[in-house]
């Protein structure tokens, strides 16, 4: 037998290639230098520094699993090993990451035109422009398909009008991936591209949130934007669009918070090796050994199959319901470990320098957004039995 190894329980840095590794070597130093010093002071005035999208961008981490444009072109293996490495320091990071790459570049190489392409791929991939993905609204967050924003053609123009609400990036956002019900086509979903420059557009923070602080998020509002008909995205028709941007955030989320997970062990972990209480350190008890033993077998666990997923959609051989499997994997047993991990640090475990109440913070949200994990539960139940439970109509 070999050695247990119980930073790599099933040997995970084996099955990757040189590249991979390369790949989540530079994420892991760049979040580890440039983000971890900056990220207590964010949390704490909830602010989100705009430099860190072009920080990102030279690093070859927007975008990264596109080829051409000024992208890496890198396998989402390593797209998820660099999700991991950026949310080990906050799920916030991980967002702004996230959203410019599978929701504001993917769909523009997907569905859009040589010209849509060229115009935008190319300046999101340094960050030196800010993306913004709009599907919830303030009526409809888990039913997008019951959205209320149109779009109605005029001559050479579609005009906008409605409201997203809970948009990560949105108030410091050039470019807007905005979906809505055509009009002339019986209301069947649209993707456009708006700018912020558009008339009739406004961004509003959304203040007060007590999560995910370092991620700066706000509502679209449209009222009557004009937006030239060479902005539409040709190639997306229906929810199948927006919802296949979604299968690629969803599964890097899968990834990250397993190092937001990761982090709050490692600093528990530590922790109770040297608290001693009743003369001996925490580590000593067994109701402590038993958090810390769950929370590592449960993240070993969920990173195989996140792996897995990762050469499969490689492979071309995605089925959408395995991202439900690990979207809701990852974050229902990462959350469960943060407050777990944050129990063994007693009165420490509410303080910000140790790190884990923020994260628990933030993967309330991860729980939350990109599909709730009761909708993805609901998902695979209509796998499982080929009933749709979603709507009491249904
Ligand atoms: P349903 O009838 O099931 O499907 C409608 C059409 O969409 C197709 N489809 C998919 N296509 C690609 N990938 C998927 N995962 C797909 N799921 C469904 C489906 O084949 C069908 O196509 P067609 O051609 O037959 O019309 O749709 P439904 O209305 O019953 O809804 C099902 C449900 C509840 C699962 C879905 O609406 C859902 O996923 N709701 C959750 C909404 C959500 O995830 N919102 C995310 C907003 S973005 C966000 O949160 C960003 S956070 C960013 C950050 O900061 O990191
Ligand atoms: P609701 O849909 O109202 O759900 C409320 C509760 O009801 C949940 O527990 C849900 O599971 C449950 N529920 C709903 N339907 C059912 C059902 N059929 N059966 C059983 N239970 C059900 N959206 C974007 O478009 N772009 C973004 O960039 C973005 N960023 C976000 C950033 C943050 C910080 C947050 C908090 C959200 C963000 N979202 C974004 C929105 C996010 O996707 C939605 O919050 C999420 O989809 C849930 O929608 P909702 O909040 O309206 O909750």
């Amino acid at each position: 037998f070999i050695k247990y190894n119980w930073e790599d329980a099933f040997l995970l840095d084996s099955q990757l290639t040189d590249e991979e590794k390369m790949v989540r070597e530079a994420a892991q130093s760049y979040a580890q230098e440039h983000l971890l010093p900056r990220v207590i002071q964010a949390t704490r005035k909830e602010t989100f520094d705009t430099g860190i999208m072009r920080e990102m961008g030279a690093r070859g981490l927007l975008g990264s699993t596109i080829e051409g444009y000024g992208c890496a072109g890198v396998s989402h293996v390593a797209y998820g090993l660099a999700a991991r490495e950026i949310e080990r320091v906050d799920s916030g990071y991980r967002s702004a990451m996230s959203v410019q790459s599978s929701l504001v570049m993917h769909p523009i190489n997907e569905f859009g035109t040589a010209e849509q392409k060229e115009k935008y791929l190319p300046r999101l991939a340094t960050g030196e422009l800010i993306g913004a993905f709009g599907l919830t609204e303030p009526n409809h967050g888990s039913d997008p398909a019951g959205m209320e924003t149109t779009a109605r053609r005029e001559g050479s123009v579609y005009r906008l009008s409605g409201s997203k609400m809970w948009i990560t990036n949105s108030p410091v956002a050039d470019v807007f991936i905005v979906w809505a019900k055509n009009v002339e086509e019986e209301g069947k979903i649209r993707g456009f591209i708006l700018e912020r420059s558009m008339k009739g557009l406004s961004t509003p923070v959304i203040e007060g949130k007590m999560a995910l602080r370092a991620s700066v998020t706000g509502m679209i509002q449209m009222d009557d934007v004009e937006v030239p008909v060479e902005n539409m995205l040709p190639g997306a028709s229906g929810l199948k669009g927006p919802f296949s941007c979604l299968n690629k955030a969803r599964y890097g989320i899968s990834w990250g918070v397993l190092g937001a997970a990761e982090n709050c062990l490692e600093v528990a972990r530590n922790y109770a090796l040297d608290r001693k209480q009743f003369g001996v350190p925490l580590a000593r008890f067994q109701l402590v050994q038993a958090k810390l033993a769950l929370a590592h077998s449960e993240i070993a666990l969920a990173l195989q199959s996140c792996l897995r997923v990762g050469r499969l959609i490689d492979e071309d051989q995605l089925a959408v319901e395995m991202i439900s499997l690990i979207k809701r994997n990852s974050c229902v047993k990462s959350l469960e470990i943060s407050r777990n991990m944050r129990d063994i640090l007693g009165g420490n475990g509410i303080a910000d320098e140790f790190h884990i109440i923020r994260h628990l913070n933030n993967l309330e949200v991860t729980n939350t957004y990109e599909g709730t994990a009761d909708i993805h539960l609901l998902t695979l139940g209509r796998a499982v039995t080929g009933i749709s439970a979603f709507a009491a109509t249904d």
